[in-house]
């Protein structure tokens, strides 16, 4: 199987076939029904254009008090457990010994975009962050440490897996722009992007 190097981040272009990518989103709604996305306002009041839930012991989760991993929906329910389908990723590509705590969900509709920026917030660098892409193609921007600087970027298709571990852990990254309709996984369009982290 191909495997890309951009920048120390692991990109495994088709690594879900159409058959897996299907089944990973019957188990994505799954979890949309239990906990329902909702809108995210960053700490200076912005909405994001994508929308977000979790599955797992933590979900990230973000409004006026800032960026946080947090046990709950913003419904108050424990956020549903993390679809074996999901972990079975996890497990052929992190390298981690460890199960993820955290899968965030993320739902791209039309004209959303990601900003650039590094992921963080959770207590253990040492693990990577792996990323599944399924739906609409989206130009992902990788960057560095510190803001600003050169940058590469590709397009990350439906059943590609990124893994950003290492040297790529703290990398700033982002998402330009997605185009919409430009696969056919989701009848409706969009783009849903799953991140799995060990959190602490
Ligand atoms: C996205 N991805 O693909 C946004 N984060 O929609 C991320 O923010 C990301 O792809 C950490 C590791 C890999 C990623
Ligand atoms: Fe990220």
């Amino acid at each position: 199987m191909e495997k890309l190097n951009i920048a120390g981040f692991e990109i495994y272009p088709g690594w879900l076939n159409p058959e897996d990518q299907a089944a990973l989103v019957s188990d994505v709604r799954a979890v949309v029904r239990a906990a329902p996305l909702f809108h995210p306002v960053t700490p200076r009041g912005q909405q994001m254009s994508v929308r977000m839930t979790s599955a797992g012991r933590l979900g990230w989760v973000t409004d006026r008090k800032g960026y946080r991993y947090e046990p709950r929906h913003p419904s108050g329910i424990p956020w549903p457990s993390i679809p074996e389908s999901i972990l079975t990723v996890w497990n052929a590509l992190s390298g981690s010994d460890r199960l993820p705590d955290s899968c965030l969900v993320n739902f791209y509709g039309e004209g959303a975009r990601m900003g650039m920026h590094q992921d963080k917030d959770e207590g253990d660098f040492s693990r990577p962050v792996l990323s599944i892409s399924l739906g609409d193609e989206a130009l992902f921007r990788m960057g560095n440490e510190t803001r600003g600087g050169k940058t590469e970027s590709v397009w990350l298709r439906s059943g590609d897996v990124v893994v950003m571990g290492g040297k790529a852990r703290l990398k700033h990254h982002g998402i330009d722009r997605v185009r919409f309709g430009s696969s056919t996984l989701l009848p409706k369009g969009g783009r849903i992007n799953l991140t799995l982290r060990v959190v602490s």
